[in-house]
């Protein structure tokens, strides 16, 4: 017998300033990196990007009056930070703060709480052109500046809030896979980068945390659970390594203001770890989140290296590497062993889990997994912030999207967040990904992911008409009998 959902679970959806909004130099807005990063030829698919996107900026009324028809009782966005600071710093643009203040009020008053992400990969391009982004901590500052404005103007009427998200996706990506701008490959500066965006999580946390007493806030952390490959003892501790380079490396800093131990030294042995100044410790100690916000997709398979702790990588192997490893999937392109830079395990493929067109594993288990391992270590309220199926919907003759297999998927992982609940796990919203389809960063509009369809015309880039799938209407029912569907 399985536990019932708590009573006033926040079931929710999620996006993304840039993968949803367009309107990319609307009303004073300047551009962020991912402006500037989509109109370099071949970074992403076909060249697309998003300067429309699906249009929300001037839709979102239409997309919300959808939300409430759907009965959604929270719902996930970021903020463009260069909406709010067209150049990062300076005087507000104040046609951006009313954007949001106008979304905000449009959700309260249809029942759905906002849930405002500060950061989702959009650092104004001017800082990256002024001091080259997060690799300045001059940029400390100035993300606190930015954050205490969304804090000041919205902090009576938004209670939950995410400082980063995904921050090891797009620190790797970004700085050492070139898969994501500032397209750097470069380890040392990923780690140093790394570091001064923990500081600005820390600085920006106790800002609310003065500013806003009522409201809560934590990162979102892209989290997967490390599963050894099979149970040979040296698997095992490739799996240990796995799960605290690839997760502890952040949670740590996050939940307890450290670094943990094993990763730091190796870090250390090949010259690559971040440059910690005096009072740097400190700050991260006094910042603890409220909450963790968990985005789930899929887990990780390791085994363990040949070499242990090596003392150095020369850059031949890292560039082989490179080019050997798909940095989405962080697994060798075949199956070949290739590792990641610190050489302490390496990724495999897991047999047992089958893929999505994209080649994610798919694993609602492992859902449980990580809210089990995450409850353990850090024991924070937790809520999954994103969690959805990429997939080549098609829109039927009929004007229909049957898409069963995303709720087969979805169904799957929420089971398995009522056997966490079941547990003992305290989990207190579920925002699946995403309610509309949107740009997916890489992989331009063909890999959607939700409830509603938009039907792009490759004539008009504006008409973008918006059409509930059978999803829709299955997660309606979720929400309405709290997840008995
Ligand atoms: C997460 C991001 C989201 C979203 C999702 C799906 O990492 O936080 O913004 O894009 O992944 O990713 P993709 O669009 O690459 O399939």
């Amino acid at each position: 017998q399985l536990d019932a959902f708590p009573k006033h679970f926040l079931w929710g959806a999620a996006s993304a300033a840039y993968q949803i909004e367009g309107g990319w130099n609307a009303d004073g807005k300047g551009p962020s990196i991912w402006d500037h990063f989509t109109k370099i030829p071949g970074k992403t698919f076909k060249g697309t990007n998003g300067d429309v996107a699906v249009d929300h900026y001037h839709r979102y009324k239409e997309d919300i009056a959808l939300m409430a028809e759907m009965g959604l009782k929270s719902y996930r966005f970021s903020v463009a930070w260069s909406r709010i600071l067209p150049e990062g710093i300076g005087s507000v643009n104040q046609k951006g703060l009313q954007f949001y203040e106008d979304l905000i009020d449009e959700l309260i008053k249809h029942n759905i709480e906002p849930v405002l992400t500060l950061y989702h990969w959009d650092i104004p391009q001017s800082l990256q052109d002024k001091y080259n982004g997060w690799e300045s901590r001059q940029a400390i500052d100035d993300f606190d500046h930015y954050a205490r404005i969304l804090f000041d103007r919205f902090k009576d009427k938004v209670k939950y809030w995410v400082s980063f998200n995904e921050q090891n996706v797009f620190t790797a990506l970004g700085y050492r896979w070139q898969a994501h701008p500032p397209n750097i490959s470069d380890v040392k500066r990923m780690f140093e980068s790394n570091h001064i965006i923990n500081l600005a999580n820390a600085k920006a946390i106790n800002s609310f945390h003065e500013l806003v007493p009522n409201g809560v806030i934590g990162p979102s952390f892209g989290y997967g659970p490390m599963y050894s490959f099979d149970c040979a003892p040296d698997n095992i501790l490739a799996e240990l390594n796995g799960e605290e380079f690839q997760n502890h490396w952040w949670l740590d800093v996050y939940v307890h203001g450290k670094y943990p131990k094993v990763t730091l030294k190796q870090l250390n042995r090949l010259g690559i770890a971040p440059t910690i100044k005096d009072g740097d410790m400190e700050l991260l100690q006094s910042a603890k989140p409220d909450f963790l916000g968990v985005n789930y997709y899929h887990g990780g398979t390791v085994r363990a290296n040949e070499i242990e702790h090596p003392l150095q990588i020369d850059e031949q192997d890292l560039e082989k590497d490179f080019q050997a490893t798909d940095p989405y999937l962080m697994k060798p392109k075949e199956e070949q062993a290739q590792s990641p830079e610190t050489r302490m395990f390496t990724n495999v493929s897991n047999p047992h889990l089958e893929t999505t067109d994209w080649g994610w594993e798919i694993d609602p288990i492992g859902i449980r997994i990580a809210l089990r391992r995450l409850q353990n270590r850090y024991d924070l309220p937790m809520m999954i912030t994103e969690n959805g199926l990429g997939a080549y919907d098609e829109l039927g003759v009929d004007e229909k999207v049957e898409d069963d297999y995303r709720i087969n998927y979805l169904s799957a992982h929420i089971k398995e967040i009522q056997k966490a609940i079941t547990d003992g796990v305290e989990v207190i919203g579920y925002c699946a990904w995403s309610f509309t389809d949107l740009l997916s960063w890489l992989n331009g509009y063909q890999k959607r992911y939700g409830f509603v369809y938009i039907d792009r015309d490759e004539q008009d880039e504006k008409r973008l008409e918006r059409i509930p799938k059978k999803s829709y209407y299955w997660y309606k029912n979720v929400i309405q009998t709290n997840g008995e569907e």
